[in-house]
């Protein structure tokens, strides 16, 4: 079995990181503060953080008003990727916490549930992403967290799964997100463990990899969604993690760096992120261990919670 192509994949994000363009080419221009999420995050589990200028990011960072400058609408999204980064570098001192917090509570509906933005989509991605960022900023007291939680739970499905609404689908990253925020908010006890155990232990396939549903093909991204719900749950000894290992070694460009959706499809920051972060939580040597509810570094995690 090969080996992880660490450098090759430090240096193909900082070549997409550079050209901060180039998160346009890759990604789409709205979402390249998840870009700079991915790709800083990837650089942080693998060691290699400071070969990054962080007043640069900081400054490129407060330059969009967490969304509202520069010609972006402010979104949820955007916000809890800003304030990652900036937990990353230790730089949360930076933030509005104020004007960031009245902002993420404004957007809670009656029924508990989140919408991501002023339009008022609903989706439980977005009870995760708000419950996330405002814990990350001490804050989990200004949103009604009971609600909160409620609306989460009628997301529930009878094969253990959650969808993005209520009777919505089972997918793993919506379950992701719904495990997340019961993990965050305590309310894990909430969770049929051995039920959707069951159905995410039933998204490995034969060569080892993830799927995000019945019947779809495996993709590297889904080592993050289903492996940190069944590690959240207590469950992921119902997976072979050596198999798992294999299948993202596997989709590494080991010429050119960088990790992709599965063995010889093109690399990108997103497939390169989730790969490393999935092999992290697999406890692969030489990298930091992550957080599987917050999604961030456990240093950086321990250093917001406990260095008060
Ligand atoms: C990818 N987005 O809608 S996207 C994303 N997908 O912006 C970023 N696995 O065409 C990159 N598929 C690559 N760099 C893919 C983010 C998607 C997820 C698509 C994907 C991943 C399989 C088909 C949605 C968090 C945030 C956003 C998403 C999921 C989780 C695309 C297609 C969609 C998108 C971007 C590029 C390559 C990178
Ligand atoms: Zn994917």
């Amino acid at each position: 079995m090969g080996e992880l192509a660490t450098d090759k994949h430090v240096r193909y994000i900082l070549s997409v990181e550079k050209k901060k363009d180039s998160f346009e080419s890759v990604v789409m221009e709205h979402l390249r503060m998840n870009g700079a999420y991915w790709g800083l995050t990837a650089l942080d589990i693998m060691g290699k953080l400071d070969t990054v200028d962080v007043n640069e990011v900081v400054s490129w960072i407060m330059s969009w008003g967490f969304g509202g400058n520069v010609g972006h609408d402010p979104h949820i999204l955007y916000t809890l990727s800003a304030v990652q980064v900036l937990a990353l570098f230790n730089k949360l001192d930076v933030v509005d916490v104020d004007k960031v917090t009245t902002y993420i509570v404004s957007l809670q509906n009656e029924d508990g549930s989140f919408s991501g933005d002023i339009w008022g989509e609903v989706d439980t991605r977005f009870s995760y992403i708000a419950i996330c960022c405002v814990s990350i900023l001490h804050r989990l007291d200004r949103i009604n967290v009971e609600k909160a939680v409620k609306y989460i739970i009628s997301c529930k499905n009878m094969d253990g799964g959650f969808g993005c609404t209520p009777g919505g689908e089972s997918h793993a990253g919506q379950i992701f997100c719904c495990v997340g925020a019961l993990a965050i908010t305590g309310s894990l006890d909430l969770v049929d463990k051995d039920l959707l155990g069951w159905w995410l232990c039933e998204r490995q396939v034969k060569s080892g990899g993830l799927n995000g549903r019945p019947e779809k093909l495996p993709d590297v991204c889904y080592s993050w969604w289903v492996l940190s719900s069944l590690i959240m749950i207590d469950r992921v000894h119902w997976i072979s993690k050596e198999k798992l290992i294999k299948f993202i070694l596997d989709c590494q460009d080991t010429e050119k760096g960088g990790i992709s959706d599965r063995p010889d499809d093109a690399v990108d920051v997103f497939h390169t992120y989730f790969g490393v972060a999935g092999l992290s939580l697999l406890e692969y040597p030489g990298l930091k261990p992550i957080d599987p509810a917050y999604a961030l570094p456990v240093d950086v995690v321990d250093r917001i919670f406990f260095s008060k």
